[in-house]
């Protein structure tokens, strides 16, 4: 087999890995040896007889700031021989481009970071990007690093069969998905759209881009407008205008 795909997490927070991770496709995957997960806790790397891994802002303002030495420490016993990632809500947003790009590589070092935040100078001296999961507050960069982990270890040769890839290649054109139906056809009082029961698989292809294109312009008009100007496959027809 090729060198499985390797997770370093540092983190004040060890516990919680690999917490969801264990569970389900990831955690198989896991304990077939499909990835490996290292995670360390940064206060081993902690000053003094209190370990103390932060301190007050220069400059004055609320909380505490992770410092550079303690981090730089951590992140030497980790080995500098994969992509460094610092999780800070001011950072890049994760994309599914952003995760197949880190899928396809060696793997990453995940620092998570608590409190206001990481110095500055030792993101700049060693060179990590920075990412962020969307525009909400969190307590700490741990359940981003779980975000990015299971993103990336769901796209990982023979983690998920073929669904994966297949499942990325519609996400990547861009639309959201169409609605879902199972048995019973009917179910208080409510009936499955009928062309899904036609058997016509052409009219169920178009019906289901269709619906595809409504709801992307309705929830997503980022995503509309990208899809409009990026050469995608032609709309069937033209969605119709939101109510
Ligand atoms: C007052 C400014 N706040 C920034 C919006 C301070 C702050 C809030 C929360 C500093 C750190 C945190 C902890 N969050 C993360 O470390 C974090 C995060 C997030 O809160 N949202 C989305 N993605 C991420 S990645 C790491």
């Amino acid at each position: 087999m090729t060198a499985p795909w390797q997770a370093r997490v540092l983190t004040l927070f060890p516990e919680a890995f690999p917490g969801p991770l264990g569970c389900s496709l990831a955690g198989r995957a896991l304990r077939d040896g499909k990835w490996s997960l290292d995670v360390r806790d940064i206060r081993e790397h902690g000053l003094g007889a209190h370990r103390s891994v932060d301190d007050t802002p220069f400059g004055g303002g609320a909380g505490m700031v992770l410092r550079a030495d303690v981090l730089d420490a951590a992140l030497a016993a980790a080995g500098g021989d994969l992509p460094g990632i610092c999780l800070t809500p001011r950072g890049a947003p994760l994309t599914q481009e952003r995760v197949r790009s880190l899928a396809e590589g060696p793997g990453v070092v995940l620092l998570c970071g608590r409190y206001e935040g990481v110095d500055q100078r030792l993101i700049e001296a060693r060179g990590l990007s920075e990412i962020s999961i969307g525009d909400y507050v969190l307590a700490g960069g741990e359940l981003p690093a779980l975000v990015l982990l299971e993103a990336c270890t769901r796209l990982l040769p023979g983690v998920m069969g073929g669904a994966a890839s297949a499942d990325e290649e519609s996400f990547t054109e861009g639309l959201l998905e169409y609605p879902h139906y199972t048995r019973p056809a009917e179910w208080q009082g409510r009936r499955v759209p009928e062309v899904l029961l036609s058997g016509d698989h052409g009219a169920i292809a178009r019906w289901r881009r269709r619906q595809s294109e409504t709801l992307t312009r309705e929830r997503r008009p980022d995503l509309w407008a990208a899809y409009l100007a990026g050469g995608m496959k032609p709309p069937v027809a033209s969605a119709p205008a939101a109510p």
